[in-house]
């Protein structure tokens, strides 16, 4: 078994961790769409030979039996800000077991209290029937508030223009990435530019994905609890002036009263 920077944990005592880990970004996508080479990118982790990539590539022909695992976590800085990746497992498109497997990645997502983004990973290209409902399935089980979708596996035209991938868009995929406010990109693989050229395009996608996930706005809840806080501010700023306007009105009435009664004792005004 190769050896990875992550410990293979037992399913249960993850779980358990996920509680008290950072805001969650999700990788979710069909089977062998790129999730963990995009799960690397994310890390930095990306070279023509990869000896030791964070979360394990398939091989082109891979076995089924060898992935057990629904997920593995890792932590992911943003701009000193701590995120827990989740790579999780493929989703088969058409499978007999796909509910099972959608189920086992409803109750993970359950677990995590506070979660930052859904990243959708789509091949990008003609998309045959089975995988149109597929991507349907994906946009209507997740928050599109907190959806990404990361377009791989296409012509290098493609990633360099924006333009030329939205041409390959049908209506039923714009209507679906206009659901999500466009956020969507498409990622780089160094097959297509060359070690050098490929580790520069490669940055500047991770660069602008990373900006897509800050650009999601932090919990309703912690919003919440904001507006809330801003209010006890207002309404406490209003008390304070109205105790200053209080504290200011009895000092110049002391001070009124005082120099009246030293007129008075000076007999300078009398009072009869
Ligand atoms: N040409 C090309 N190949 C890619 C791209 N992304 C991933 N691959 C290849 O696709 C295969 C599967 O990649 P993974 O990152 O393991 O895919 P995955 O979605 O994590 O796969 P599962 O975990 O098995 O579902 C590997 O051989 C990758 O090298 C891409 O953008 N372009
Ligand atoms: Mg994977």
């Amino acid at each position: 078994m190769t050896e990875t920077a992550l410990d293979v944990m037992d399913e249960k005592q993850m779980l358990m961790n996920y509680e008290a880990k950072y805001p969650a970004i999700f990788i979710l996508g069909a089977k062998g769409v790129g999730k963990s080479t995009l799960s690397n990118m994310l890390l930095g982790s990306y070279s023509e030979v990869n000896v030791s990539p964070i979360f394990p590539i398939s091989d082109r022909d891979y076995d089924d039996d060898e992935k057990e695992e629904t997920y593995r976590t890792t932590e992911l800085n943003i701009k000193d800000e701590k995120y827990t990746i989740i790579d999780t497992i493929g989703i088969p498109e058409s499978e007999s077991n796909t509910d099972e497997i959608w189920n086992k990645l409803k109750q993970v997502e359950k677990k995590i209290k506070n979660i930052k983004a859904y990243i959708f990973v789509l091949e990008g290209g003609r998309l045959t029937q089975h995988e149109l409902l597929f991507i349907h399935q994906l946009f209507t089980r997740y928050p599109k508030s907190r959806t990404i979708v990361v377009f791989t596996k296409v012509r290098k035209a493609l990633v360099l223009s924006s333009t030329e991938m939205k041409k390959t868009f049908n209506t039923q995929i714009s209507t679906l990435l206009q659901s999500i406010n466009d956020r969507w990109i498409v990622m780089p693989s160094l097959d297509l530019f060359g070690n050098n050229e490929g580790k520069s395009v490669i940055a500047s996608f991770v660069n602008d994905l990373k900006k897509m996930i800050l650009s999601i706005e932090g919990k309703e809840g912690s919003k919440k609890v904001k507006l809330k806080g801003d209010t006890r501010g207002v309404k406490s700023q209003s008390t304070e002036l109205g105790k200053k306007f209080f504290y200011g009105f009895l000092v110049v009435a002391f001070i009124t009263l005082i120099i009246i009664m030293i007129l008075v004792s000076t007999n300078k005004i009398t009072v009869k």
